[in-house]
């Protein structure tokens, strides 16, 4: 299914007024609005492919229908989101579930949707069919070289799969762990970690990355060999200049202070992206910005003073990406909603006055550094997010465009009620 443009036009055109009047409101106060907004209009989030159908559980999966059943039918929903916010124009694949079996014609419709490929991802955390050593005990950190070598062939295999798409980074998360004390010895496993990792980088083409992504528990429930920012990054140093850091939002330990750790990745040049999503308890998956938009502002007020510091251009200097699971929820509704999340914390995150803070800093002024914070994050931003998807073509109100198009329906037309999309 693709969306068509005029119908996207036809809805806007009845939100239109009520849209210029709160976009007027709320550009009152804001000195330069066109560089916001077009700050915003190049800012773009890769949609995973795994998100694509109805997450599930470990308890079950309850399908919703229409859900891509090949990696064209992902490629068209991700065609129909960026159509809808402008803003989705890249795909995360994750192999083995999305090897591309004609890379020249996935290229092409990806192309005809306007779309490229972001970072690929492996997988070692689970058997496939004809494999032959198991994960069971690990796959790069395995004390058996055998195991180890099968899961440096298989990342070596996904990096050939991303250039044939034309990606230029791969991203690694391993579930390597021990799940009780005396499993594992803590130090061979990170040698073997390292040993495995130094293998795939030097398989490396001269312009890709790899971005090493960290988990403190889960599916292993005593250690994980690459457990927080801190092992990343020493892995990520010693590996070399094409190796960084890659944070997943939901990967960290209740209370942990996310922006700071991204502060400080971004100070070495060693954080090369994120997962977005949110959640209340561990690695809940949720929806962007449903549970606490706050800490997604005052990571971005990071990530802009940061890059703004180093030079960098916000849209495309690093990896942004959704990695979120939806049982519940329709999930291109789903990810419209963490892609205005996310757009909505960015265009907050502009809009503090920076010299303010810094004076603030420099004063110790502790309640006006919060005040100048908060003034920010209070200001809706929403008409701007609104005003920038409608410039670039894409709908004043991606959600409500998306049903009023009858969009899941269509697609259960299309595919049937019940279609299972490959991965989790
Ligand atoms: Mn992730």
């Amino acid at each position: 299914m693709q969306i068509n443009k005029n119908l996207i036009a036809d809805a806007n055109q009845q939100q239109l007024k009520a849209h210029q009047r709160r976009l007027s409101l709320a550009t009152e106060d804001i000195d330069d609005v066109e560089t916001v907004l077009q700050k915003l209009s190049s800012f773009n989030i890769a949609i995973p492919s795994w998100a694509l159908g109805t997450g599930g559980t470990r308890f079950g999966r309850f399908s919703g229908g229409g859900e891509p059943r090949t990696l064209e039918e992902k490629l068209e929903d991700v065609g129909v989101i960026h159509a809808l916010n402008q803003s989705s124009n890249a795909i995360s694949l994750h192999i083995p579930w999305d090897i591309p079996d004609n890379a020249a014609s996935i290229r092409a419709l990806a192309s005809q949707l306007g779309l490229h490929f972001d970072a690929v991802n492996s997988n070692t955390f689970q058997d496939q069919a004809g494999q032959k050593h198991s994960y069971k005990f690990g796959s790069l950190h395995h004390v058996d070289k055998e195991v180890r070598k099968q899961a440096v062939a298989h990342n070596v295999e996904v990096i050939k799969y991303g250039k044939d798409l034309g990606s230029t980074a791969l991203s690694v998360w391993l579930s390597d762990g021990s799940n009780f004390p005396g499993q594992l010895n803590f130090r061979e496993a990170f040698q073997n970690t390292l040993e495995s990792l130094q293998e795939i980088y030097s398989a490396l083409p001269d312009d890709w990355k790899i971005w090493v992504e960290y988990k403190p528990y889960e599916p292993n429930f005593y250690s994980t060999t690459i457990g927080d920012w801190g092992q990343s990054y020493l892995l990520a140093n010693k590996l070399g200049p094409k190796a960084s850091t890659l944070v997943d939002l939901g990967h960290h330990l209740n209370g942990t202070n996310i922006e700071q750790i991204v502060s400080i990745l971004l100070m070495e040049g060693k954080l090369a992206g994120f997962h977005f999503n949110d959640s209340k308890y561990g690695d809940d998956d949720l929806t962007v910005g449903s549970i606490n938009p706050y800490q997604l502002f005052l990571i971005f007020n990071e990530l802009v003073e940061g890059m703004d510091a180093r030079n960098m251009n916000h849209a495309t200097d690093i990896g942004w990406m959704i990695d979120a699971s939806h049982n519940v929820k329709d999930p291109i509704e789903d990810l419209l909603q963490s892609v205005q999340a996310i757009k909505i914390a960015y265009t907050q995150a502009l809009l503090v006055d920076k010299t303010a803070l810094k004076d603030a800093q420099q004063d110790n002024d502790v309640v006006l550094a919060q005040e100048i914070l908060q003034q920010a994050y209070r200001t809706d931003v929403r008409p701007l997010v609104a005003e920038a998807s409608y410039r670039t073509g894409g709908a004043l109100d991606p959600v409500t465009v998306f049903r009023q198009l009858k969009g899941r329906e269509n697609l259960i037309k299309e595919r049937g009620l019940k279609t299972v999309a490959t991965g989790l």
